[in-house]
């Protein structure tokens, strides 16, 4: 049995990973051992392999390690808190510090007006969270046909059947029963795959007005709430037109419906401001948290409430819901110890002033590239459209969507970088401590990256 003392052969673990370890979103039938990457250990914007490989961390983890890794406070501040309290629950009228403390926290870095905190370990579950609060809340006040969700295709909320089924990807729902009842979905804006000849502001305008369209349809006694990443992440870093979050806010004013932002990926930093709320002027009911409330130290997730709404659960009694370790005091600690470390050396200022001005610049030359149709930037956030031909202007698509992306994502990898590919775009995430040097070399790599795949897909062609 491997020890995790004394490490064997990469080819020993990746064998011993194939006979016990399932992993998630994996075809394990195409999964060889030699596609197998044994990461052993990390520093600040890099990660290490098991064969001495030092790798350009360019999705943060997944989305997640926002203050970059090798943080010795956090492990000394949940080391403190195991040896002091490892574990006790928030149920039967008890607390502890660590899960007051990050609460009072949230309470001043949230957007304004959200002021109440239930936690979880996970986005999935403070998805799952979401909708049973937003459910109980319109029972509480005396509105209990207002049950249905409304989402977005392509959104991404988590892998439980609740989430999932917020979630909008297809693929997923095509497994397991997906989705659950009362669950609707309407179109993303995405301008660059579905836009067609419509200009970008007047598509985003179109697709936030069927939100309203939807809640006609439905019927607004129905309608619980509305619920959205502000960027699409998983989706493939998805930038709305600017007219059209200023459209979803009005819609959702004047509706009785609540709004719901997932900040899962846009939240703590990654846009430059401490929610993507702050950046796009969302007046959300409640926030999901994840990732960088913890940069992923530990798992800790949560979700931030209104009084308004807090007031409507509390109507209906007890709300009947809860984790064993919702408000975790380790997972807790730790993600004080972040929070710590965000505002203690400014890096949430630091990414709004300074790097994501300096990697919108560097990124955007990777836009000249005669494979990318697109290069986009949002704060830390970053996007390539791969397309077959990007010199004439044409957003068109090549066949097979995702074959390109699989290809230029295993060149990154083979240089070093990792960048995720989307079907057909690639989209990047680094840590919020990256440095300028950094990013030189992120946007180096991921140009060669790009050259070895327009080179493979000509030789295709030819
Ligand atoms: N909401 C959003 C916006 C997310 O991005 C979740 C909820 C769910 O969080 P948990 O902690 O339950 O995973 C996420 C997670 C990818 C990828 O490949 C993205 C996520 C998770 C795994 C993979 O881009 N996002």
């Amino acid at each position: 049995m491997l020890s995790l003392g004394n490490l064997p052969t990469t080819d020993v673990m990746r064998e011993a990973d194939l006979n016990s370890h399932m992993h998630p979103f994996t075809d394990h039938d195409a999964l060889g051992t030699d596609d197998l990457r044994v990461i052993t250990s990390a520093s600040g914007v890099f990660i290490g392999d098991s064969d001495g490989n030092q790798i350009l961390d360019g999705m943060a983890g997944l989305w997640c390690v926002n203050v970059g890794y090798g943080r010795s406070e956090i492990g000394e501040a949940a080391a403190r808190q195991m040896a002091q309290l490892p574990y006790y629950n928030t149920f039967f009228k008890t607390t502890h510090p660590p899960v007051i403390a990050l609460s009072e926290k949230l309470r001043v870095l949230t957007p304004d007006g959200i002021n109440k905190f239930m936690f979880g370990t996970s986005g999935s579950d403070s998805n799952d969270t979401v909708i049973r609060l937003a459910r109980t809340y319109w029972a509480g006040r005396g509105k209990p046909s207002k049950t249905v969700m409304i989402s977005r295709h392509n959104a991404y909320h988590g892998s439980s059947m609740a989430s999932a089924s917020l979630g909008g990807m297809a693929f997923m729902h095509a497994q397991g029963g997906l989705p659950i009842p009362d669950v609707h979905h309407i179109g993303q804006p995405y301008w660059f795959d579905e836009g067609g000849d419509m200009d970008p502001a007047e598509f985003g305008l179109m697709r936030a007005r069927e939100l309203e369209a939807a809640i006609d349809q439905i019927g607004e006694d129905r309608v619980a709430a509305f619920i959205a990443e502000p960027i699409q992440g998983a989706g493939g870093v998805i930038v709305p037109p600017e007219t059209y979050w200023p459209e979803i806010q009005r819609i959702c004013d004047e509706r009785d419906i609540l709004l719901v932002a997932d900040e899962v990926i846009c939240g703590f930093g990654r846009l430059g401001t401490w929610f993507g709320s702050d950046h796009f002027n969302i007046r959300p009911d409640m926030i999901a948290m994840a990732k960088g409330l913890s940069s992923g130290y530990l798992p800790i997730g949560g979700v931030g409430l209104t009084d308004d709404v807090y007031e409507g659960v509390s109507q209906m009694g007890e709300f009947a819901h809860g984790y064993t370790y919702s408000g975790h005091p380790v997972s807790a600690a730790a993600a004080i110890a972040n929070l710590d470390i965000l505002e203690r050396e400014g890096i949430v200022e630091r990414v709004r002033s300074h790097t994501a001005p300096v990697f919108a610049e560097k990124f955007a030359a990777l836009g000249d590239h005669p494979l990318v149709g697109e290069a986009v930037t949002c704060g830390l956030l970053g996007k390539l459209e791969l397309v077959p031909d990007a010199k004439s202007g044409s957003r068109r698509r090549f066949e097979n969507s995702g074959t390109v992306g699989g290809l230029c994502r295993d060149n990154c990898f083979a240089n070093n970088l990792v960048m995720r590919a989307v079907r057909d775009s690639m989209v990047c995430s680094p840590p919020l401590i990256i440095k300028d040097d950094e990013i030189d070399a992120l946007v180096e790599r991921a140009w060669k990256a790009l050259d070895l795949t327009a080179a493979a897909v000509a030789g295709q062609m030819a």
